[in-house]
Parts: structure tokens; sequence; C-alpha cells
């Protein structure tokens, strides 16, 4: 006898999917026993945001749809931050949720959720499936729905007598997804473009972060002397000390590199969605019309065109687009040689940030540097959401080599989970995850997930006391009047050692790079406390210098 839960694992084996992050409920237990002695490692997380955190991570290493499966009402409502972060990442994710039997829905049944209602808006599609013959189909659907034109998560509503139901269909192959090519004719018609500006600019983003599309990225920069700005959290794509990179488009960039790139007289945006973030709150390019002609890349056509008049819009794969472009001669004249020179001198200057002395704590960048100092380069790194990131995004060597994970979405509490997704995927390599005292707590308690897989990643926590983003904006709008953003901590080291990591602590005066020594010595994960200064506030501006600016 076959289970629909049972054809449910056979179907996802044969997508060729290996990992469920879960955890587990009662409306789902005809799945978790089908799960007992399968192939599919079960990896039971602390908290459905975490486990729907390494499901996004998870597909963000492998390329392919990640999987959480959660219990109905509450499991479904705690995971839900990673279904916003897939949706706002781009990142292909199913969402397995057990639902009440059948014969209870639609009466208000004990959990019962309407996963249409509630997920409305924020999936790429909510299938609740009745008949249990169905199942693997719509699991195919679903991967295929998730993997496909933009990525994003998708949810699978089970109701939990159905999985026990008998079946006899077989398992549902993978659909595989199509891909567009790139015309000759829509190559051309932007190398032409390419050919009448002086000021260029390539706008580089996260579609491309496979080999492939770093390696077209490359080739079509080079091909053309195209300077090349990263979009928020994929600064790792692209060689940032190669003459033509030209900056990060993260948050509160300084002012100074967002008018430079401004100049452009040409913007070409591949792989990205040209969200509010790269576009600097829709002003690079200009929304509704853009100041100069626009060439927009990615998969799907609906991406392209919605909110920014489009010169060129090309709904085709962003590597082949660029390996198109870099067959195509190009003149690089003296102009646009200067052009990218100047970019590429700003984006230095501005990543050129020493750390200082500050009275009140260290300088997070002083910890940053050591550590890539000391760390292997092919080390993952992890950021979670806050400014201690912004130390990370000027002091890490970003070589368009690393692996590197981040929410795009701004979604806290990400570090952790990632980190241990990361190190089930790689566990080969040194996995690193920087976060604030505020991140650490969402979704920290994923280290006991670490611990009980045997996954060894370094946490380095900046312990400035204060949720420092919120501070900054604070500190501008209001300056002086701190409200909301100030933290009681406690000691992060003998935190983590309770879960049975290594706990080091970091404070003003200490010698950084023997800490750090210490910390890349032990064999099993280490949670790196770092008192920072709250002072220091970004690796950019400090709290004084924003109150004598106001
Ligand atoms: C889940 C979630 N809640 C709230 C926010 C709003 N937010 C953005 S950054 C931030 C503070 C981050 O503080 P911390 O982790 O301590 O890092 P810091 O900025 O101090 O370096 C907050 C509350 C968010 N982005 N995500």
């Amino acid at each position: 006898m076959t289970r629909a839960a049972d054809r449910l694992v056979e179907t996802i084996r044969a997508h060729g999917l290996d990992r469920i992050f879960c955890v587990p409920g009662e409306s789902y237990l005809s799945l978790l026993d089908a799960l007992h002695g399968s192939e599919i490692e079960l990896v039971v997380c602390r908290h459905e945001g975490g486990a729907g955190f390494m499901a996004v991570a998870d597909a963000r290493l492998t390329g392919r749809a990640g999987l959480a499966a959660v219990s109905r009402g509450p499991g479904a409502t705690n995971a839900s931050i990673a279904v916003h972060l897939a949706n706002q990442d781009a990142v292909p994710l199913v969402l397995l949720v057990g639902q009440v039997a059948r014969f209870e829905r639609g009466r208000g049944a004990f959990q019962e959720v309407d996963y249409q209602q509630m997920f409305g808006g924020m999936a790429k599609g909510i299938w609740e499936v009745t008949e249990a013959e169905r199942l693997p189909e719509t699991f195919a659907r679903a991967v295929h729905v998730a993997e496909s034109g933009t990525p994003g998560p998708v949810i699978l509503a089970m109701p939990e007598d159905m999985l026990g139901d008998t079946v006899t269909d077989p398992a549902v192959p993978i659909l595989p997804v199509a891909r567009a090519s790139v015309s000759q004719e829509d190559a051309r018609k932007a190398a032409d473009l390419l050919a009448k500006a002086e000021r260029p600019l390539l706008v580089a983003g996260g579609q491309l972060d496979t080999p492939h599309g770093r390696a077209a990225l490359r080739k079509a920069a080079e091909a053309h002397g195209l300077p090349v700005g990263l979009t928020f959290k994929y600064q790792h794509i692209f060689d940032n000390s190669h003459p033509l990179y030209a900056g990060h488009l993260g948050f509160k960039i300084p002012p100074m590199q967002v008018k430079e790139m401004q100049k452009a007289d040409l913007i070409i945006a591949v792989g990205t969605r040209l969200g509010d973030t790269p576009t600097q709150g829709y002003r690079l390019p200009k929304a509704p019309v853009p100041e100069q002609p626009l060439i927009h890349v990615y998969p799907d056509a609906d991406a392209i065109g919605r909110v920014f008049r489009t010169d060129l819009g090309i709904a085709a794969d962003p590597a082949s687009f660029l390996e198109a472009l870099a067959m195509l001669n190009s003149d690089v004249s003296e102009t646009r040689k200067d052009w990218a020179g100047t970019l590429n001198t700003v984006a230095r200057k501005l990543a050129d940030q020493a750390p200082r002395d500050w009275e009140d704590g260290i300088d997070f960048g002083a910890v940053v540097i050591a550590l890539a100092d000391q760390a292997p380069k092919d080390s993952i790194v992890i950021t979670d959401s806050g400014n201690f990131s912004s130390w990370v995004h000027c002091h890490w060597p970003w070589d368009g080599s690393q692996t590197a994970i981040g929410a795009v979405g701004g979604a806290m509490g990400l570090a952790v989970p990632a980190a241990v997704a990361s190190c089930l995927r790689h566990p080969d390599k040194r996995v690193i995850a920087y976060v604030g005292d505020g991140g650490v707590m969402m979704t920290g308690n994923e280290l006991a997930t670490a611990v009980s897989v045997g996954a060894k990643p370094v946490i380095v926590v900046s312990n400035n006391a204060t949720y420092g983003t919120i501070r900054l904006h604070q500190e501008k709008g209001f300056p002086g009047r701190v409200s909301g953003t100030g933290l009681t901590n406690p000691d992060f080291a003998a935190w983590g050692r309770a879960f049975g990591a290594l706990g080091i602590t970091i404070s003003k005066g200490d010698d950084i790079a023997s800490r750090i020594a210490e910390a890349l010595a032990h064999d099993g994960p280490v949670v790196i406390q770092v008192n920072s200064s709250t002072e220091a506030i970004s690796a950019y501006i400090s709290i004084s210098q924003i109150r004598a600016k106001v």
C-alpha cells in the first residue's frame, strides 16, 4: 500500500531535491513517517522562521527550490518571514504546510488557516491538495513555478487525512524550466545603444550569481569597458579590485557615489528587477522615465517595463545576454575609460574606511579585517540585516569568486539559519556569519540545530547594545531622542557556550588577531561576541557626525 505521502517523497527525490528543513506538526505525521529511512535528509529546526530561512539559503546555494515543511496555523505563520524573503529576493522556495483534515475545512477548526488569503500577494502559487492522486503532480508544479521566470515562493497545503490516502499513480518527474535565449537581433540593438554611449553603467544583479553568470559579466564588462555596479547583497559576483568595479548599490551608500552614477548616459540592468534598493529609491534610473536610455535584461518579461520606461527590454537568460554582448565589437573611447576610472576611484575611496579608535568600544571593521586576513579566501560569508554589514561591504576582499548570502529584502534573522544551511551544503568550507545583537536574538536558537547536525559556523555578533540601523535613522530624523532602539543583551559568548559552541569575547584593548586565530582554530561552532562601539553607528558615519550635520 502506497500513501500519498510516500509518493510525495518519491517525487521529491525524482526532482533531485535531497533536504527538507522542518519543525514537525501533527498535521503532517504521514509525511514525517514517509521520510523515515528515506534518502531525504530531514533537518529539524527550532522555529519555522529558522527552517524557512535555511530553505531559502539552501536554494541560494544550489539554484534549486529550497524545501521547508511546517505545521498548519502557528507553524505557517512563523514561516511567513521566509515566504516574504523568497518573494523579495527572487529565491525558489516550496513551503509544505500541513492542513486540517478535509472534513474540518471551513469550520474554523483547530489551527485552521486559509492559505490563499494568508499568503496571497506574497507567493507565486498557493495550492491545497484535496485529491491524493494529484499530490505528486501539484508538487512538481510547485517546484516548476518556484524555479521559473522570477523565482519565488510557492505554498503547498496538504490536509492531514489526504496524506494518508492510498494512491496508485506513479511519481511525477521534474517539469523542466524553459529558459528564453537571447536573439542576435536584441544583442545587436544593445550593442548599437552601447556604441552611442560615453558613460554607460552596467548594473548587475542576483540572477548572475552563478559561475556562468559571473564569467559572462566579467567578459562583457571587459569587452566594452563597462563599469559595473553591483546590486544590494550581490557585491561578491564581481572582483571589487577590478578597475571596472563601480561600487555596491546597497543601503545608505554615500550620496557622492549615487551622484556620480546618475551621470550615466546609458544604464544596462542585467539580472536585477531594479527594485527600490539598487535603484537607490527609484533614482538610478529615475522612475517612471529614466534620464538616460535603459536596457533591461531579466528572464521574466513581467519584471521589465513595469516601473521604468525601458528603451530595450530583453526577456532572456541574463548570462546568455552578456555572453552575446561580449562577442560584439566595441571601441572603448577615452571618455568611457575616464568615466569608468572616475566611478572606480569613488567606489574605492568609499570602501577605504580605516578602523578608528572609539572610546565606547571596538570599530567592527577591525574584526572584519582580522577575519579576512586569517580565514580561507573561499569562506562562505553570510550577512544578516543591519549596519554592522557596512563594514563587511567595505573590508571583505570580494574577488568575484566567493559565495555570499544576505537578505535583499532586509529580513533580520537570516544569518544563523543561513550559516547552518551553508555548513550542511558545503561541509568542507569555512562559514562566517556576521550578525547584529538585534538579528542574532531573532533566530540564533538555530545554533541548537547547528550542533545537532554537526555544523560548525563562526557567528560574529556585533554587540553595540542598539538596533543600530534604526538608531541611525532616528538620529537623522530626531537627533538625540533615543526611543525604542536600545538593547539590553545577554553575554553572547556564554550564550554560545550554552549551546555547545566555543564562546569568545573581543573587547576594546584586546588583541583582535589572536582572538580570531583562537576562533578559527576551533573544530566546532563558534560565537564571537564583539563589543562594538555604538558611536560608530556605521562604517561611513558616527552618531556625533550625524548630530553635527542636522
Ligand atoms: C525581521 C525584521 N524586523 C525588523 C526590521 C527593521 N530593522 C532593520 S535593521 C534593524 C536593526 C538591526 O539591529 P542589529 O541587528 O543590532 O544590527 P545593527 O544595525 O545594530 O548593526 C531593524 C530593527 C527588519 N529589517 N527585519
